[in-house]
C-alpha cells in the first residue's frame, strides 16, 4: 500500500525528500496536537454548550485533525496535504470568527481565551499551515513515503494517544459540580446564581425589589453576565470570581453569557 521501493522521480533528490518528510510528520503532529485541544475542551466542557452546534464542531475537528494526521505521515498525496491544508485554515477560520462579536456556535471567546488552550490551537494550526504550504515548494518537497512499519507504529500510536486522552478528559468531567442549585423557576433563598457546566442555574432566579444577586463562577472556564437591555454587564468572569448587582426596580430581567451568548437566564424581580 505504501511501500514502494523502485525509484520514483517526482520524489527528487534524498534531501528535498527528507526535508518534506519532516515537514509532513511534524504538520501531521501540530495538527493532532490542534485536535486533541478540541477533544479535551469538549470533554472539559464545552459539551454543555447550550447550541449543540459548537459541541459537535469540535468533535468533528477533533476527529478530522486524528483522521489527517495519520494520512500525513503515511501518504505524501497532494490531496492529503490539501486536505491537511484545509482542516488547518478551517480551525483558523472557526477560530477567528469565535473572536467576533457575534461568535459561532454560540461561542464568543476574547483571545487567547481559554487559555492555554486557544494559544496552543492557535500556535499548532499557524505553524501547520505554514509546513503544510512548504511541501509545494519544489525544493522542499512532499516527502518520501514512508515505510509499512514505521507508519503501522504511528498511525496506531495517533490513535492511542487519541482514544487514551478522550477516554481520560470523558471519565474526569463526571464529577458533578460544587454549589447549590435551586429548582429551575422556585424562589431562592438566597438571591444567587451559580454557573456551572455552562448554564446558568437556576436560569429562572425571582428576588424581591431592592436584592442584591450574586453570580458565582463555579465553572471551569470564563463566563460573562450581560443583560438584555444592558442594565448589567459584568466584565469577563473568572473561575471562581463573582458579580453582583442590585435590582432596585420590579420586572423580569433577561441575560446572557456574553462569551456564550446561547447561555441565557433571566431575574424575575417582584
Ligand atoms: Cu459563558
Amino acid at each position: 500500500m505504501i511501500t514502494e521501493q523502485h525509484t520514483d522521480p517526482a520524489a527528487g533528490t534524498s534531501t528535498d525528500a527528507r526535508a518534506g518528510g519532516i515537514a509532513r510528520l511534524l504538520a501531521a503532529l501540530l495538527v493532532l496536537t490542534g485536535g486533541l485541544v478540541h477533544l479535551q475542551l469538549y470533554f472539559d466542557g464545552y459539551r454543555n454548550i447550550p447550541n449543540a452546534n459548537l459541541g459537535r464542531s469540535f468533535v468533528a475537528n477533533g476527529v478530522a485533525s486524528v483522521l489527517v494526521a495519520i494520512a500525513l505521515v503515511l501518504r505524501r498525496d497532494a490531496v492529503v496535504r490539501l486536505a491537511g491544508l484545509g482542516v488547518a485554515v478551517g480551525t483558523l477560520g472557526a477560530f477567528a470568527l469565535s473572536r467576533t462579536d457575534r461568535g459561532i456556535f454560540g461561542l464568543a471567546e476574547r483571545g487567547l481565551q481559554p487559555s492555554p488552550q486557544a494559544a496552543i490551537a492557535l500556535f499548532t494550526e499557524l505553524a501547520a499551515v505554514a509546513l503544510l504550504a512548504a511541501t509545494f515548494v519544489p525544493a522542499i518537497g512532499s516527502g518520501r513515503r514512508v515505510a509499512a512499519p514505521a507508519a503501522i507504529v504511528a498511525s496506531a500510536t495517533m490513535i492511542a494517544v487519541a482514544v487514551v486522552m478522550t477516554a481520560l478528559w470523558a471519565r474526569g468531567t463526571d464529577t458533578p459540580a460544587a454549589g447549590a442549585v435551586t429548582e429551575d423557576g422556585a424562589p431562592a433563598d438566597a438571591a444567587g446564581v451559580t454557573i456551572v457546566d455552562f448554564a446558568f442555574g437556576p436560569d429562572v432566579l425571582t428576588a424581591p425589589v431592592g436584592s442584591t444577586v450574586t453570580w458565582s463562577n463555579a465553572d471551569g472556564f470564563a463566563h460573562a453576565v450581560a443583560s438584555a437591555d444592558n442594565s448589567f454587564v459584568s466584565e469577563p468572569l473568572d473561575p471562581g470570581d463573582s458579580f453582583q448587582h442590585t435590582f432596585d426596580t420590579a420586572g423580569s430581567f433577561a441575560y446572557i453569557c456574553a462569551i456564550h451568548p446561547s447561555m441565557a437566564g433571566t431575574v424575575v424581580v417582584e
